[in-house]
């Protein structure tokens, strides 16, 4: 029953580390009994079953194991806390600019991770703050990105639409609505290409599912059996549009018609576990395939909007005391004995110190020199130049 206690107070620089390395790593280990404890096999239920189009879902019976579900509820805290605390920096007007938060979200990264390998690739749009922490990125990078300081993960260049993680396969971070789905299948048709044995999760929003680019690079990715898996992050509004309002039909798991699709509960990571984990043995066998992730955002759609005027606050709240993705994982592990209520809370104390500390750090690193302003903008050497209106006068060959 120690377990919690152990894995706080050995994760001193914690936000220095990666979330994934933390979960696994040797202070679990040393929380139980026996080596083989914290592997031991659990058994769980999703919380509803997942529903086919074109293909019979997968069971709703998944394996875990202590470690698991404690890593579970650590990455979900920290997510759920980097994601307060940004709110509170925006306010501070330490971070400027396009800020857009995933806490509700978190079991869809979180699930997601526990199925695929760091060579698979993820790539979304600009609500990605805790998918670039899922792929092995750091609070210290990304607080400094968020507040545009040189020890962001874009050099402090990109801010919060922009995070990137190439080396484990994050491409980001994208601002136009629906225009990272066609890069994902690109991804996914080099995957395909190399032989690599490797899948792209292509995320999307509902709003974003009613973008034409999506359904001409599903049609590409579905004629040439591309290991594209098209993840629609269900949150029920794009913007203040509700779904309804927006799609004619909001049954976004089947909107890819010839392409098989699985709705599943985006609150439970076990039912997003197990769902990624099909859908990588269908698209590396098959081709594409769509999951709608049924999920829920607490904050408004970005820092100008309050969240509050097209919803419900009762809605809002419902959604907490039901399907909470955290609750869930507590109860969970609270059910199987693996730690104390109080253990439980001292590991959210821990959290926060160690959100605080990578805060205090970010502040401390300069903002990008002027010089940088144009790097990383052109590849060097590819003769980029600048013409006038008329397209005749050299004005400048850009660095
Ligand atoms: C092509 C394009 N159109 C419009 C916008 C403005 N815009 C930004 S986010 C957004 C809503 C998208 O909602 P959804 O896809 O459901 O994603 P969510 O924000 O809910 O995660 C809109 C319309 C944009 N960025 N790009
Ligand atoms: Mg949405």
């Amino acid at each position: 029953m120690a377990a919690l206690n152990q894995i706080t107070s050995s994760s001193r620089s914690r936000f220095l580390k990666p979330l994934a390395s933390f979960s696994s790593s040797q202070s679990l280990r040393r929380s139980f009994s026996s080596p083989a404890d914290d592997t031991s096999v659990i058994t769980v239920e999703t919380s509803v079953p997942f529903t086919g189009h074109k293909i019979d879902p997968p069971s709703r019976t998944v394996e875990t194991t202590p470690k698991e579900l404690l890593g579970f509820f650590r990455d979900m805290a920290v997510m759920r806390r980097m994601e307060i605390a940004a709110d509170s920096l925006y306010k501070a007007k330490l971070i400027r600019g396009f800020c857009h938060l995933y806490d509700g979200q978190e079991a869809v990264s979180v699930g997601m991770e526990a199925a695929i390998t760091k060579k698979d690739c993820i790539i979304t749009a600009y609500r990605d703050h805790c998918i670039f922490l899922g792929r092995g990125g750091t609070l210290l990078e990304s607080f400094s990105e968020l507040m545009g300081r040189q020890s962001g993960c874009s050099k402090g260049k990109g801010g919060s639409m922009h995070f990137y993680k190439k080396d484990s396969g994050f491409y980001g971070g994208h601002g136009i609505v629906g225009a990272q789905v066609p890069l994902g299948c690109g991804l996914a048709f080099a995957q395909k290409y190399s032989k690599d044995n490797t899948v792209t999760f292509a995320m999307y929003g509902d709003g974003a599912a009613n973008q034409g680019q999506l359904f001409e690079a599903l049609n590409m990715a579905a004629l040439l059996d591309l290991p594209a898996i098209l993840v629609c992050e269900n949150n029920h509004y794009g913007m203040g549009t509700a779904e309804w309002r927006a799609a004619k039909s909001p049954a976004y798991y089947k909107r890819g018609d010839y392409v098989p699709g699985l709705k599943v509960d985006g609150m439970d990571a076990f039912a997003v576990k197990q769902a990624c984990k099909f859908a990588k043995e269908y698209a590396l066998q098959n081709g594409p395939i769509i999951l709608e992730m049924d999920t829920y955002r607490y904050h408004g759609h970005s820092m100008s909007d309050p969240g509050s005027t097209y919803r419900t606050r009762d809605e809002i709240s419902g959604v907490r005391q039901e399907r909470d993705p955290i609750e869930r994982i507590k109860k969970l592990i609270l059910s199987h004995e693996l730690a104390t209520e109080k253990e439980l809370k001292d590991a959210e104390k821990e959290v926060r110190k160690e959100v605080d500390d990578a805060i205090a750090q970010a502040k401390e690193s300069p903002m990008p020199d002027p010089s940088e302003l144009f790097t990383n903008v052109y590849l060097k050497g590819f003769g980029v130049e600048a013409f006038g209106a008329d397209r005749k006068h050299l004005k400048a060959v850009l660095p």
